[in-house]
């Protein structure tokens, strides 16, 4: 019997990749119903061609519906920013010529239903049972919730990449990308999820403190293999920044943010520290636009999530180290 039903809502992204690497590589221990774009990391159709690039990768076009959803955040204001010069321009690292070549014609395999209809429909046919892995922006799964009020009653659980816990920016100052990407989004999900399902949290530091040894991921990277090539080609951009970053003593290794997201999904013993917490994402202010907003005092407010979410603090690497180990080497 499949043990888990998943729907991934996502912006490849390089460590967007890896993410769905690690939860491909485990097909059929669960099942991916959909797997739900937006824009973020670049636009909505890189992100789309990005995301058919990826399942190709692993030969599941035939078994992984790709949907396109929302192609703004919620409130669009001037001068929003992507994360281009990390990801690339497409958001693959610019390299289009590695297996599978980037091409518009990938879009053909994207499904005609929007994403967030999609998330409407799956969440009914799946009721109490759909896992939502939220790997950007959380546009759509906002604009699902807004829909169908209901949807957060039917979801068996929400487990996100995003906010800092200690205000350590990547974005802003103190604010961390994806909740920057949508503010609106990101405080709608905390008021309408929390107080009906589990709702986890991997801040943005969790994901630097337990960065990928580079001898791992740089002999993963180095086996004779579509996957390794394909990697290693989309990675080679970022790797530039994350080697420095690793040089300054910043992160032990190699920050593949969203992968964390997945690895406590496939295994919850991947998680060996959290709290519990309301929370909320700033809409306002000067400076934090987009800033988690963790009660860790529990001073209570109105704007807080009506009920505690769990944010991860520490990983287990060895747990995490295996499941990206298996992205790259298990056989389907
Ligand atoms: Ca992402």
């Amino acid at each position: 019997m499949t043990e888990k039903i998943l729907l991934v809502d996502t912006d490849p992204g390089v460590d967007d990749c890896a993410a769905l690497m690690m939860l491909m590589s485990q097909v059929p221990k669960v099942k991916i119903v959909g797997i739900t774009c937006a824009a973020g990391n670049v636009g909505l159709r890189d992100v789309t061609i990005n995301t058919v690039r990826i399942v190709k990768l692993f030969d599941m076009l035939n078994e992984i519906p790709i949907f396109g959803g929302c192609s703004e955040p919620m409130v669009l204001l001037p001068k929003t920013k992507d994360a281009a010069f990390y990801h690339g321009r497409d958001g693959l690292g610019d390299a289009h010529d590695v297996f599978p070549e980037r091409s518009e014609s990938l879009l053909d395999h994207v499904q005609a239903e929007h994403g967030v209809d999609a998330i409407l429909r799956l969440s009914k046919e799946y009721a109490g049972r759909l896992q939502l892995i939220c790997l950007g922006a959380l546009t759509n799964i906002a604009m699902a919730a807004k829909i169908d009020t209901d949807v957060p009653k039917r979801i068996k659980s929400v487990h996100i990449l995003g906010g800092t816990i200690k205000g350590y920016g990547n974005a802003t100052p103190c604010g961390e990308y994806n909740f920057y990407t949508d503010p609106e989004a990101a405080y709608t999900v905390f008021r309408m999820f929390p107080q009906h399902c589990k709702t986890e949290v991997v801040p943005y530091e969790t994901t630097v403190a337990h960065g990928i040894r580079p001898d791992l991921l740089n002999k993963l990277m180095s086996v004779d293999s579509k996957r390794a090539q394909f990697f290693k080609a989309i990675f080679a951009a970022a790797k530039v920044y994350e080697d420095r970053k690793i040089d300054k003593g910043v992160s032990p290794g190699y920050c593949l943010c969203d992968a964390y997201v997945t690895a406590i999904v496939l295994n919850e013993n991947a998680v060996t520290k959290s709290k519990s917490a309301k929370v909320a994402v700033e809409i306002s202010g000067l400076l934090s636009r987009g800033s988690f907003i963790i009660d860790h005092k529990n001073k209570g407010s109105p704007f807080l999530s009506s009920e505690d979410v769990t944010i991860i603090e520490e990983l287990d690497d060895a747990i995490c180290e295996d499941l990206i180990t298996k992205a790259f080497t298990e056989k389907r």
